[in-house]
């Protein structure tokens, strides 16, 4: 596989204005510097994905280019980019806002462009039921908060949607169930500074490396630990390079679905239409594909690997979620006022959609029996 070695394949995007705003065309072309031709009728639209052909992005960005094309009776066509076509992680990002590309998808790395993106890395704010999380992200009244809008269009960037993509499963050499067991502990965060405070809280030493350089950091040495879904520590193979895979249920994995802001504002209100119609009817799919990739994969790591799997009680889970906690403080240091309006909006969210969540807070810091608890979570 080219990217676990590193290898970023070069690409060269091209612009080419086809007559109107709308028809632009975003091509990689290797071998050539002219753009592909597309008929003077078809559109393209180029949707950048941080992920690889086979991964919960690639499924998306597939259902969603069968929309488009279905509702514009195939007068636009979505071409999709894997990762490693356009760069490497922040190549997407600066070409959706520069526009060479209309689409793409951001996660931890977007932090670094749009900070209150790095609200989705903070641990223990969601749920623990995923598809309620994904509802609550795309609930019109989070999705399309006048604060979560503007922070990405400040950046020329527009959010259509939220894709939670699995739990965040932490990989290493050795079993970790408490912050102790993570001490001295190199664990490979994405290039955000919440991060990198949450994995500092926790004990941890955070090290920041591109997504197509861990299979051969971890392979070498230079990293103890990842934190992927469980789809991705597959597809990527990290599993092969690790000991133990780390259930805490601590964050999901969510990437943010964007467009770039003068294109979408070009956009027709039909074709704008055919956009929000496409995201809305991907949230349960989206959820539905989620969370069999994220099963099947583990059946294939477990059946190829002697791994060993370690799912943290409520019990080990609330010594995390305790220290987490004054992260919160510091994404709002970093942020301001207007992220920690978001964020208290996506708080407000989650305690309207799932009041029985706090109760459980209190009880696990009450200290109730271990399988009270287990009780608890699994209702
Ligand atoms: O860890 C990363 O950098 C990447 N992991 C996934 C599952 N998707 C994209 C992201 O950049």
């Amino acid at each position: 596989m080219i990217m676990r070695n590193g290898l970023i394949a070069g690409a060269v995007v091209l612009l080419a204005a086809c007559g109107s705003d709308e028809q632009e065309t975003a091509s990689t072309t290797p071998d050539t510097a002219a753009p592909e031709a597309t008929s003077a009728e078809v559109t393209t639209w180029g949707f950048g994905l941080e992920e690889i052909e086979g991964s919960v992005q690639y499924e998306y960005g597939e259902k969603f280019a069968e929309l488009i094309s279905e509702k514009s009776d195939g007068e636009i066509e979505v071409r999709l980019y894997p990762y490693g076509q356009l760069g490497g992680l922040t190549d997407i990002y600066d070409q959706v806002q520069e526009g060479a590309i209309q689409l793409a998808f951001g996660s931890g790395f977007l932090g670094g462009t749009v900070p209150e993106s790095q609200l989705f890395s903070l641990n223990f704010i969601l749920t623990d039921d995923e598809k309620l999380n994904a509802e609550i992200l795309n609930d019109p009244a989070f999705r399309k908060h006048e604060d979560l809008v503007a922070a990405f269009r400040e950046r020329n960037l527009q959010p259509l949607a939220i894709v939670p993509e699995g739990w965040q499963v932490w990989s290493a050499n050795k079993a970790v169930r408490t912050p102790e067991d993570f001490s001295g502990m190199a664990i490979r965060t994405m290039d955000n500074r919440l991060l990198r405070e949450t994995y500092s809280a926790y004990g941890a030493q955070p090290t920041t490396m591109e997504y197509g350089e861990l299979f051969s950091g971890m392979q070498l040495g230079q990293l103890d630990g990842n934190i992927q879904p469980v789809f991705a520590h597959q597809e990527m193979d990290f599993y092969q390079v690790q000991d133990y895979l780390i259930f805490a249920n601590q964050a999901q994995f969510i990437a943010t679905f964007m467009g770039n802001q003068a294109w979408y504002d070009d956009l027709s209100d039909e074709h704008k239409d055919m956009i929000e119609e496409a995201v809305v009817e991907l949230v349960p799919h989206i959820h539905e594909v989620q969370t069999r990739l994220n099963t099947e994969r583990l059946d294939i790591i477990t059946e190829n690997s002697n791994i060993e799997l370690v799912y943290l009680t409520p019990q080990e889970r609330n010594a995390f979620r305790e220290l987490s906690m004054p992260v919160r403080d510091t994404f709002v240091e970093m942020v301001g006022e207007r992220g920690e309006r978001l964020m208290n909006a996506l708080i407000e969210q989650v305690e309207a959609a799932n009041p029985g969540d706090a109760d459980l807070e209190e009880e696990v810091e009450e200290g109730g029996s271990e399988e009270e608890m287990e009780e608890a979570d699994a209702a």
